[in-house]
């Protein structure tokens, strides 16, 4: 039986007037000796997908899901992975991410919400040997159910931070079980409302501890892709301790947990705290830590986490000139963490959604990798710090100069002659390409 109204979708190319056809993402297309296929790495997250009924703050959901029979059951969960992967056939993604209760539902003890998510994980198994899609990373919900409303591996109550532990475990195994290449904590309810009533510290130490337990846990296990923290600011809690990239940095160089975490940078998630995406990710690469991207965008005029399709090349463009600046991702890749908006509520939505995040990465990949063959912007950059690069400034950068040797050579120097920062002929060149 077939859920979506449409074949597999093709590429066309730039004249092609069929709106469901790729005009800019070939697959299999070189750019620099590597396929678009493997420099974009897309996946799908199998929450907004299949789970997404499309509510929000003043309405229920609008999402047609004919194939869905609205129930708790195991059957129903199992059916949706047909479903899902027809999906990701037809649109030609070749990756997946999910919460554990994305794909099972939680039942009435942990028993048997295990049991249920290891019917799935067997059906998902399966699919995966029969299509070659992987799972690009695993993750548990310690967010949605009431028990977690204080938090999960920072809440005040030992119960509920053993009870995040065992599914953290459970989701880890199920992750492994599928040769997941990742594992992502997002910490929807990490933080807090008010300091009233809360102990920052001994949160941070127990979500420190909670962390470790994962890292060992995984080595017993056999599970060895990165774990991923997904930095946000805040909502649902006011304050998130994982609130941006610099912040996530410095909590795990403080706990010691470098060498196994890697950041997933989200675009709606790098606007709420302030940021630019390519702040977000030039943060993290610079520190070596750059690992996935939710790929999104928000609404300049909403001021919550809209989750929209990332259609902007300016945006792709910049966010893929970061990633061939990294040298490409290697375990992560490009996941929708979007949704449709609530008026379009019909499956082939999902299409038309997913088609024109491609294409504008795909297009975002063709323009940055063009900017970079151009080298003119990367120049401009280079000369700007050629001061650096010679007597004085490369003394500086070598650590041997003191205050004492600066101030002499102010003395001599008199008044520097500042060149322009130019940003606005920069401007203009990036727009030669788009
Ligand atoms: C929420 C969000 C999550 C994470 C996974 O804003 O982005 O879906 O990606 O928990
Ligand atoms: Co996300």
């Amino acid at each position: 039986m077939q859920h979506f109204d449409c074949d597999k979708i093709q590429y066309e190319g730039p004249s092609s007037k069929n709106p469901l056809a790729f005009k800019h993402y070939d697959a299999d297309a070189l750019i620099d000796g590597k396929s678009m296929k493997d420099h974009l790495r897309f996946a799908a997250p199998y929450w907004h997908v299949m789970r997404n009924v499309l509510s929000d703050p003043f309405g229920g959901g609008t999402a047609q899901m004919p194939w869905d029979d609205g129930s708790d059951s195991v059957e129903n969960a199992v059916n949706r992975v047909d479903v899902f992967f027809e999906f990701l056939n037809k649109i030609g993604i070749d990756y997946y991410c999910w919460h554990d209760r994305d794909i099972a539902p939680e039942l009435s003890d942990l028993n048997a919400s295990n049991a249920a998510l290891d019917a799935v994980v067997a059906k998902l198994k399966e699919k995966q040997a029969e299509t070659g899609v992987q799972l690009l990373w695993g993750t548990a919900c310690l967010f949605s159910h009431p028990r977690y409303s204080q938090g999960g591996a920072t809440s005040p109550d030992a119960a509920v931070y053993t009870y995040a532990a065992a599914q953290v475990k459970k989701a880890l195994e199920c992750t492994k079980e599928l040769d997941g290449l990742g594992y992502t904590f997002w910490g929807g309810r990490e933080g807090y409302a008010t300091l009233l009533n809360t102990d920052m510290k001994r949160e941070l130490d127990h979500l420190g501890a909670f962390l470790h337990m994962a890292v060992d846990h995984a080595k017993k296990i056999g599970f060895d892709g990165p774990f991923y923290i997904e930095p946000k600011p805040r909502e649902p809690s006011t304050h998130q301790y994982d609130s941006d990239a610099a912040a996530c940095l410095n909590f795990l160089r403080e706990y010691g947990l470098m060498d196994h975490f890697k950041l997933n940078i989200e675009t709606n998630h790098a606007t709420l705290a302030g940021h630019t995406m390519e702040h977000e990710l030039t943060v993290s690469a610079n520190a070596g830590m750059l690992g996935s991207i939710d790929a999104n965008r928000g609404d300049e005029l909403i001021g919550w986490d809209t989750d929209q399709f990332p259609t902007d090349i300016y945006l792709t463009t910049q966010v893929m000139l970061s990633v061939l600046k990294m040298g490409g991702l290697t375990t992560g890749g490009l996941n929708f963490d979007a949704k449709r908006r609530r008026e379009s509520h019909e499956p082939i939505d999902l299409m038309h959604a997913h088609i024109g995040g491609m294409d504008a990465f795909a297009r975002g990949l063709k323009i940055a990798h063009a900017i970079r063959e151009d080298g003119r912007l990367e120049q401009f950059v280079k000369d700007r710090y050629a001061s650096f690069d010679s007597e004085l400034g490369a003394e500086i950068e070598s650590g041997k100069c003191s205050f004492e040797t600066l101030e002499k050579a102010a003395l001599a120097n008199g008044e520097p002659v500042l060149a322009s920062g130019r940003q606005e002929m920069l401007e203009n060149l990036i727009n030669e390409f788009l």
